[in-house]
């Protein structure tokens, strides 16, 4: 049986065309003029090498008083931008037809970011799923399981590629050991844009 059968995780390789990729990085290009990429600090206060902003509602946070979500951008103090519709559309089709997500996460990878092995557990009820997209520069994920000692599978993630974590995998360790750098030509410059789309507060 394949990790998608037992785990409700879905990879769904080159799922958005290249113009739905163009159209997508293009909107998330212009809305982040307004709500710009920083690189946030751990807990521990040591600074990320993803570099992060967020659309919607909520948008994830880190700093000396923890991990959580929050209604502003922490550099400008401002509402995040709107969602865009084409994301919305994704998650009503693949993650929860009745429930819209109200936080979209945008990771931004350049040729030395990576991302150590998490889970992701800040949002209110963890039985909704998380939805990703990926954009630009291929990247090596590894996906593992729900204790941290588990084994872990690597896989590519490329420009396109729509990814989904439900049921059991929803709580999977995971992380991004790097990208390669070159091997995308649709961000000027290089790099890697990751949107993962998620419901941050209860849905009730
Ligand atoms: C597996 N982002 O933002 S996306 C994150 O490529 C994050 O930027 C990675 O991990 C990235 O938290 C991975 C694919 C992904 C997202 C959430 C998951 C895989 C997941 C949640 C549970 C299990
Ligand atoms: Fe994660």
């Amino acid at each position: 049986m394949s990790l998608s059968t037992t785990s409700g995780f879905r990879l769904l390789p080159g799922r958005l065309s290249r113009e739905q990729q163009q159209a997508l990085l293009d909107e998330v290009l212009a809305k982040t003029k307004d709500a710009p990429f920083v690189h946030q600090t751990t807990p521990g206060g040591k600074p990320m090498s993803v570099a992060m902003t967020s659309f919607g509602d909520l948008g994830w946070t880190s700093d000396a008083k923890g991990y959580r979500y929050e209604p502003a951008h922490p550099a400008t103090g401002r509402a995040w931008p709107a969602m865009p519709a084409i994301l919305i559309e994704l998650w009503a089709e693949l993650a929860d037809p009745e429930v819209p997500p109200d936080a979209c996460l945008i990771n931004f990878y350049n040729a030395d970011a990576k991302m150590g092995l998490h889970q992701d557990k800040d949002e209110a009820d963890l039985r909704f799923p998380v939805l990703s997209v990926s954009l630009g520069d291929t990247a090596l994920f590894r996906l593992g399981g729900p204790r941290r000692g588990d084994p872990t599978a690597s896989m590519k993630l490329t420009s396109g590629d729509v990814c989904l974590l439900a049921g059991a995998s929803r709580m999977f360790h995971h992380g991004v050991d790097r990208i390669l750098p070159g091997s995308s030509q649709l961000i000027p410059g290089g790099g890697r844009i990751n949107l993962t789309l998620r419901r941050a507060a209860p849905s009730s």
